[in-house]
């Protein structure tokens, strides 16, 4: 899989394969200059791009982690019937609005602008931190699809600025966080790779 280390996508997709146990090389791109293979099996240039034993390719992070998931038939744990339609409406909400004000507040210049944006971004962890009132992850006492999908990205608004994050005080999320970023998936998938 070609992949890039603190990217969001390439995260969850590597949660997906360590999840389903399955095993993958690591092939940690440098974004400023893209493997020229990578861009001929895939032209859009994004990371994740798995490539499989029969040459086929998926370049999207959600298809591999649905992949990862039927291929192991592991999908009814990570993505049961009775919460799919939930589940990808979250994450939806997560790679569309979330993540466009994810990157406002990251790199707008006004200040307004970032406030606005760090704003909106709160409307949705409010959301989440709502689902967090009944189970201890997202829709479930266990982890599914749909915290791993969607961790990366909550991981990347705290980092913005920790302390301003803290000040809002959303307890029930931050013990969310801190469970998966502590977890034995997590440290495994953020491991530094040896081959590059
Ligand atoms: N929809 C894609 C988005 C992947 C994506 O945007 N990845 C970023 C890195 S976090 C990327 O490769 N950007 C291309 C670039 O920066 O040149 C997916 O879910 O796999």
């Amino acid at each position: 899989m070609y992949s890039y280390r603190r990217c969001p996508y390439a995260m969850r997709a590597r949660l997906s394969l360590y999840l389903a146990r399955i095993e993958f090389f690591i092939y940690e791109i440098s974004l400023k200059n893209k493997p020229e293979h990578m861009l001929a099996v895939s032209p859009k240039g994004t990371v994740p791009v798995l490539i499989l034993g029969d040459n086929q390719i998926i370049d999207e992070s959600l298809d591999i982690m649905i992949w990862a998931f039927s291929h192991q038939g592991i999908m009814d744990k990570y993505l049961p019937q009775d919460k799919k339609q939930i589940s990808l409406s979250l994450i939806n909400s997560n790679d569309t609005s979330f993540k466009k004000n994810l990157d406002s507040y990251k790199y707008a210049y006004d200040d307004n602008k970032r406030e606005n944006a760090f704003k909106k971004c709160l409307d949705y962890v409010s959301e989440l931190d709502l689902l967090l009132e009944k189970n201890e992850y997202l829709l479930d006492d266990c982890p599914l699809m749909v915290d791993y999908a969607i961790f990366p990205f909550i991981r990347q608004f705290i980092n913005v600025d920790v302390l301003k994050f803290e000040d809002e005080g959303f307890k029930k999320i931050n013990q969310w966080f801190n469970r998966i970023l502590s977890s034995n998936e997590f440290e495994h998938i953020m491991m530094k790779s040896k081959i590059s």
